[in-house]
């Protein structure tokens, strides 16, 4: 009688368990790592068997995307559910994030969740609404990285960056957590950034792959001005560099970008870097050897680019499962929600790019799994239209905590329940920011819309407008903004966008419309 009693006292269980399960949160957010590069959403390149597992018993949302497609106003947007304008963090350059702003981790604790974060932070200040973190210095280092712990100092740990935040999540679970109450775990790993330097075992892994060439690799770019005056094509070694992205160095030589090359292999113990440049150096000597040109030196770089990328996959695939298996051998999986996407999607070769920013697919679109907890029925595809903005008023849902009324994003939960709301939202804002800048992508924003309309509008230096339809162009080539026979379309998506940016109180953006 008196168990049942302490069972049922709303001192112990606070109204955090009632309304949803009192449901933990794993989530897993990686640096650039797209759909293309994830064998559930396409197997054309690499196998991640411990990503597919996460989609494999649960779900996995085909219309993903995010509201600026790059890092930290990424992970901005996550963390407030508000678009950039709204939360303040519009880019890398020279925003700092608010921390006195309200957050999901923020409401999490104050419905009696315990909250941590690990790895890429990418937000300048630090972080507030953790009980734990330990965070990486701006982008963080592959080898033996730096993180920045509670008491604000600067410890160097050893190893591989993507092992060694696994090691502090699993750490965080089984010695530092308050195993009485409900927690929100982040694992934000660096991996797959540029760049993209491999785990020693995996040095010569996908060393005798050929990758096949994306169909748009010599896309031309016409009718596209602001895509025409990008810095992010692999054929240009200005924009990727042979040294530092493609790890074509010999001793003496220097390129734009060497130094910062050589800072980061530097970190490696003496016995690593040895192994490192037994695999590098025979490659950039048979590269100068071959004197490449044209054609011949661009699909080149893209094989290199590719393995690299790949490689770097493969050691955050492995941690993928081990964070898996540890919340198995726990028995926690039953009971807690595990998130894996990513900031934002990448090029891998489409357009002849790397690089994100752009509204087009693959940038704009990012990877979301969920493996769901008991209670959760949904399984397999989703197709509704998500966003990042959407993951706080989700997690906040699943802790039973009231979602407050500035939140943009819409909760998830309809959706993992195998719900589809008629009234889900039909259309997608994306507003990015960050101009001038590296890559020299044009400030821009539009609407894409769920039966498969796109309107951009590029603006500051540059007035364009790009109209694209995706059922008949999904590669984005042919903009058909201004053409006879598209005004009722374009009329119709531009009632959208300003549907959208009324919705989403974005009035700088209202006003650059009528350019
Ligand atoms: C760095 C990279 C860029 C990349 C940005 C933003 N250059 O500046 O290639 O676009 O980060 O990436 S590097 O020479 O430093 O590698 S983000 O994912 O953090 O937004
Ligand atoms: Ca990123």
């Amino acid at each position: 009688m008196k168990k049942n009693l302490l069972i049922f006292s709303p001192l112990l269980f606070p109204a955090v368990a009632a309304a949803q399960g009192n449901y933990n949160i794993v989530y897993i957010m990686t640096d650039d790592h797209t759909a293309q590069m994830m064998s559930c959403y396409d197997n054309r390149f690499v196998e991640t068997p411990h990503l597919d597992r996460i989609a494999a018993d649960g779900v996995k949302f085909v219309n993903s995307y995010v509201a600026n497609s790059l890092s930290g106003p990424s992970r901005a947007c996550m963390i407030t559910g508000k678009h950039s304008h709204k939360n303040g963090f519009t880019n890398n350059e020279h925003a700092i994030f608010d921390g006195s702003q309200q957050t999901m981790p923020k409401l999490l604790q104050k419905a009696g969740y315990q909250t941590a974060i690990v790895g890429k932070w990418h937000l300048v200040s630090l972080p507030t609404g953790f009980d734990y973190w330990n965070i990486l210095p701006e982008q963080g280092d592959y080898y033996n990285p730096d993180f920045i712990t509670m008491q604000n100092d600067t410890v160097r740990e050893k190893g591989y960056v993507t092992n060694v935040i696994t090691d502090k999540a699993i750490d965080w679970l089984e010695h530092k957590r308050d195993r009485s109450r409900p927690f929100a775990l982040f694992i934000h790993h660096k991996a797959c950034h540029r760049c993209w330097l491999p785990e020693m075992k995996y040095l010569r892994e996908y060393e005798d792959k050929t990758f096949a060439l994306p169909e748009t690799f010599y896309d031309n770019y016409e009718g596209r001005k602001a895509a025409q005056a990008q810095e992010m094509e692999i054929a240009d070694n200005h924009d990727m560099d042979l040294v530092y992205d493609n790890k074509l160095y010999r001793p003496g030589m220097r390129t734009r970008l060497t130094d910062n090359y050589l800072r980061m292999i530097s970190r490696m113990d003496s016995a690593d870097l040895q192994q490192y440049n037994d695999v590098y150096e025979p490659i950039a000597r048979d590269f100068y050897r071959q004197n490449l040109t044209g054609k011949a030196l661009a699909e080149y770089k893209y094989q290199r680019y590719m393995r690299d990328y790949a490689k770097v996959l493969k050691s955050l695939d492995d941690n993928i499962g081990r964070t898996l298996d540890y919340l198995e051998q726990q028995g926690l999986l039953e009971n807690t929600l595990v998130v894996y996407t990513s900031d934002q999607g990448f090029y891998m070769g489409e357009h002849g790019w790397f690089d994100k920013r752009f509204m087009y697919e693959e940038s704009f679109a990012t990877p979301l799994v969920m493996r769901l907890p008991k209670g959760l029925d949904a399984r397999g595809d989703i197709s509704e239209l998500v966003q990042n903005i959407d993951y706080a008023p989700t997690f906040l849902e699943l802790a039973g905590a009231p979602v407050p009324e500035d939140i943009q994003g819409e909760s998830l939960v309809p959706l993992l329940k195998g719900k589809h709301p008629k009234n889900w939202r039909k259309s997608l804002y994306y507003h990015y920011h960050e101009y001038p800048a590296e890559h020299c992508v044009k400030r821009h924003y539009g609407v894409r819309t769920a039966d498969g309309w796109k309107l951009i509008h590029f603006y500051r230096d540059i007035n364009e407008w790009e109209l694209y339809n995706l059922n008949e162009d999904p590669q984005e080539l042919h903009n058909l903004y201004g053409q006879p026979g598209t005004e009722k379309v374009t009329q119709k998506l531009m009632k959208e966008l300003v549907r959208l940016q009324e919705q989403y109180d974005d009035q700088d953006a209202l006003k650059l419309n009528n350019l």
